[in-house]
């Protein structure tokens, strides 16, 4: 949910930035996120397409019930839990777009154990439910998911970009609501690999560029697709997380990350007590870094010429759009400093992210520095995601990455209102 936090923000800040607003939205009519499912030729894994709603997120259509009702939601990496809106849920509760109608569903089945998350600037509430749950040609019976009854600042209406009714959680099982309050259950990847769909257990995402909008990504169920990746896939253990409990859980698809390096300037910044945990989330628009970090790299490519605005995100000229210059970032695969860690390489001109004024030569970086009340783990958000071919194996438990094949997009500049 840290979607939420950033995007709200870094776009309220903005506004009071002082910039002038731009036109009303137009109306706009989408597509349903269906697409095309692509069978591979490894039996059972299959590739189905990603909604590219740039530059804020990633979207794919769920079908919940029978006869079944889609439901256009965030495909995040950062999350466990299935949620879509229910009837109880009205525009006034905070839920403009579609809605779940238990009473048309011939497989609906109840519970009562409660949804309540909550984050910085929002909450959902709401109640345990299980029917059939569909994506592509899968598809699982009594599958649990959560019915939300009231929303506050995580659903967008249809006439909004990017428009979503719910959230589509694709991480480990104890990270759950219910996990962590007496309710476990298996998430839809877990089902699909217990009832034998997918030939392994795992699957791979690749977002599609910053500037190809519409069904740009892909999601591989139970196998990768290695047309959309060069070089080979490098494997990063995923690492538990401490909780206020003083255990460790499997939370978020987190690794260690060492350093950040500017290429051409040859300059390095790192975490200050060493190797740290990110989490790769494909939820959150933004990158989220220690401020050292992010003020670092800020410093060496535009020295005095960056802003940050309500503490969370920077502004930059939009001269860095003709920026050459690359982000190296370096994985010790480990606890330790390591000397031949593991690279990725992402052109810092795509790290523009929101480039909405063109007139005032203001763009929005896509590197923020909150430091997040609630949880103190950096992450890895579309920024920097798009650019990597990601392989999230709960065998193995580990990361694959790889350099993602991206279009040769021409940029252009956002509107205002694609922030909305
Ligand atoms: C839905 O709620 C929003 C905000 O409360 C409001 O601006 C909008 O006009 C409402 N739409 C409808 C169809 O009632
Ligand atoms: C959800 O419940 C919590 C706790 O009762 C409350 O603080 C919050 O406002 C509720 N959120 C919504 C969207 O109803
Ligand atoms: C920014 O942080 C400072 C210090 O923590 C705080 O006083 C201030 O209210 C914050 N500003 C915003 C806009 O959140
Ligand atoms: C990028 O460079 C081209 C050619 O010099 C120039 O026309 C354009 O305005 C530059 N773009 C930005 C965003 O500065
Ligand atoms: C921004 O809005 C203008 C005017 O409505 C439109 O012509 C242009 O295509 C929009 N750009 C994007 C990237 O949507
Ligand atoms: C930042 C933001 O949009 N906050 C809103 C979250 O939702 C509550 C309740 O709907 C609003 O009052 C806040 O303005």
């Amino acid at each position: 949910m840290y979607f939420s936090v950033l995007y709200t923000s870094a776009i309220a800040a903005i506004l009071a930035f002082g910039v002038e607003a731009a036109p009303a939205p137009k109306a706009f009519s989408f597509p349903l996120r269906t697409g095309h499912t692509k069978s591979l030729t490894k039996r059972g894994a299959a590739s189905h397409p990603l909604w590219n709603s740039a530059p804020i997120s990633y979207l794919i259509d769920v079908e919940i019930g029978t006869p079944s009702q889609t439901f256009t939601v965030v495909f995040d990496t950062g999350s466990s839990d299935l949620w879509v809106p229910s009837m109880k849920c009205t525009n006034e509760t905070g839920c403009p777009g579609a809605r779940f109608d238990q009473s048309q569903s011939s497989t609906f089945k109840s519970t009562s154990n409660p949804f309540n998350i909550e984050y910085a600037i929002g909450s959902d509430n709401g109640t345990y439910a299980q029917d059939v749950v569909k994506i592509g040609p899968f598809s699982v019976q009594n599958q649990a998911f959560a019915l939300v009854d009231s929303s506050a600042n995580s659903t967008k209406s249809p006439a909004s970009h990017p428009y979503m009714d719910g959230i589509l959680g694709m991480g480990w099982d104890t990270a759950t609501y219910g996990s962590i309050h007496n309710f476990q259950y298996s998430p839809f990847m877990y089902s699909l690999w217990s009832t034998g769909q997918i030939p392994t257990f795992s699957y791979a995402v690749h977002l599609g560029g910053l500037y190809s909008r519409g069904y740009s990504g892909t999601i591989t169920f139970g196998g990768i697709d290695s047309s959309l990746f060069t070089g080979d896939l490098q494997f990063l253990k995923a690492e538990p997380e401490p909780t206020p409990d003083g255990s460790t859980r499997y939370l978020h698809w987190t690794t260690y990350a060492q350093t950040f390096k500017l290429t051409q300037a040859n300059k390095a910044f790192s975490f200050s007590d060493g190797p740290t945990l990110v989490a790769f989330d494909t939820g959150s628009t933004f990158t989220n870094l220690p401020t050292d970090i992010v003020e670092g790299i800020l410093d060496e490519i535009a020295p005095n010429e960056y802003q940050q605005v309500t503490n969370i995100s920077y502004t930059v000229p939009c001269s860095l759009l003709n920026s050459t210059e690359t982000l190296e970032i370096q994985f010790p695969n480990g606890k330790d400093v390591s000397s031949s860690p593991i690279t990725v390489t992402i052109p810092l001109k795509e790290m523009i992210a929101g480039v909405a004024y063109e007139q005032t030569n203001t763009c929005l970086f896509g590197i923020s520095s909150s430091p997040i009340a609630t949880n103190p783990i950096y992450l890895l958000g579309d920024t920097v995601l798009r650019h990597l071919y990601l392989n999230f194996d709960f065998t193995h438990r580990e990361i694959g990455i790889a350099q993602a094949v991206i279009a040769d997009d021409s940029p252009y500049y956002f509107n205002v209102t694609d922030f909305q």
